[in-house]
């Protein structure tokens, strides 16, 4: 038991977001902090850092333009010297003046063309830095009722999505992420799982879905759509991430520990765990008081506990319960796993990798944080736009 747990927890891979390292915050403020990188060359470092201490994030997802470079495939050799590759390539068509009215379902075809043209530069981008997804997400809607035309706003999209699939290579797919509201408060047009469904399915098989854990209204039972998804082979992987309210972008597992282990459940249920699944597991935060490097490493361990509680539900225990209609005896064996403390096990997994057990801990003894402080002056921190 405890071996098939540690070997399927050594092999879980769990990307960063070059985003997570920069300066973020809310509408109201963005806190700037010190040490914080200037160039995409330092998230690298940074999530390279991440990486060393927990072992289990040897990726980091970058987004274009925040992370434009002169030179991809030297990047992407800068990540590999320092342990790590370039993950996922994240499109960026909500930060510009001619997306007001929306980037691909804009009614003007001469912003469309300007949207699409950028979702195809990232593909450049994934050849040259050897990344394998691309994902998106549209900030495209409407605030009023009337504002435009929906059906052709679906018509709009599914022309960019066909166009943008055509320039995939093989080894390539597109991940569609949806997203309820914000910023449109009327439509959005990917607002949910089944619209991202369905135009995937339109736009062909390597086409999938992305849940981002925070994009749904609250109450929406997230694992059911992890398993409806997975049914039907259309689950590409997870924006992970916690929420109390709406999209807050907190921790992973921080707000929710219990839903995350529900999700993680379904994925193991789901045979989706191990990385030939396909199954792509990123942070989306946004640390906008707690120290960025820090949060991350508390992100992976808290995906890492859920899955190691997930990872020991006593399957055989759950079906006999489950086929003899004994509601209580199910749910326990559900819970047992969940209020398992799995701190130890995982300690041990670090140590067998020759890892610190801690860290967490092993991060703020290594002296990084000061070092960055003291080498990281001058210039323009990171953060949206930059
Ligand atoms: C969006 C969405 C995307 C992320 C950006 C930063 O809300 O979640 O995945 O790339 O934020
Ligand atoms: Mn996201």
């Amino acid at each position: 038991m405890t071996d098939r747990v540690k070997a399927a927890l050594r092999a879980h891979r769990i990307e960063t977001p070059s985003w997570a390292y920069g300066n973020s915050g809310t509408r109201f403020k963005v806190f700037a902090q010190d040490g914080v990188p200037r160039t995409p060359y330092e998230k690298i470092s940074d999530a390279a850092t991440v990486h060393r201490f927990t072992g289990v994030a040897p990726s980091v997802a970058l987004h274009i333009p925040w992370d434009r470079v002169d030179d991809y495939a030297d990047l992407a050799s800068f990540a590999a010297e320092r342990g790590i590759a370039l993950g996922t390539i994240n499109s960026n068509v909500f930060q510009d003046d001619d997306y007001r009215l929306g980037s691909v379902t804009n009614a003007d075809p001469a912003v469309r063309r300007k949207a699409t043209d950028h979702l195809l530069e990232c593909v450049d981008i994934m050849d040259a830095t050897g990344s394998a997804d691309l994902k998106l997400w549209f900030a495209d809607g409407t605030n009023y009722p009337g504002q435009d035309d929906i059906r052709a706003r679906q018509d709009r999209l599914a022309e960019a999505l066909s166009t943008t699939y055509a320039r995939l290579g093989e080894h390539q797919r597109m991940l569609l992420e949806y997203k309820f509201f914000e910023p449109a408060f009327y439509t959005t047009d990917v607002p949910d799982w089944g619209t991202a469904y369905v135009h995937c399915v339109a736009t062909g098989p390597r086409a999938h879905v992305v849940i981002d854990t925070g994009h749904h209204a609250p109450g929406t039972n997230i694992e059911f759509i992890v398993t409806v998804l997975l049914r039907a082979g259309r689950l590409g992987g997870f924006d992970l991430n916690s929420r109390f309210y709406a999209d807050d972008d907190l921790m992973a597992g921080a707000a929710d520990p219990f839903q995350l282990f529900r999700i993680m459940y379904e994925i193991v249920r789901g045979g989706a765990l191990a990385p030939e699944a396909g199954i792509a597991f990123m942070l989306d935060q946004s640390h906008n008081i707690e120290p960025k490097i820090e949060a991350v490493i508390r992100s992976v361990m808290n995906v890492q506990e859920a899955t190691a509680k997930a990872l020991l539900v006593d399957a055989g225990a759950l079906a006999a319960a489950q086929a003899a209609g004994d509601v209580l005896a199910a749910h326990a064996v559900f819970m047992d796993a969940f209020s398992t403390d799995v701190r130890p096990l995982l300690g041990e997994l670090r140590q067998d990798m020759g890892l610190d057990p801690d860290p967490f801990a092993a991060y703020r003894r290594s002296g990084y944080h000061e070092k960055v402080c003291a080498e990281r002056v001058g210039g323009a921190a990171a953060g949206w736009g930059a």
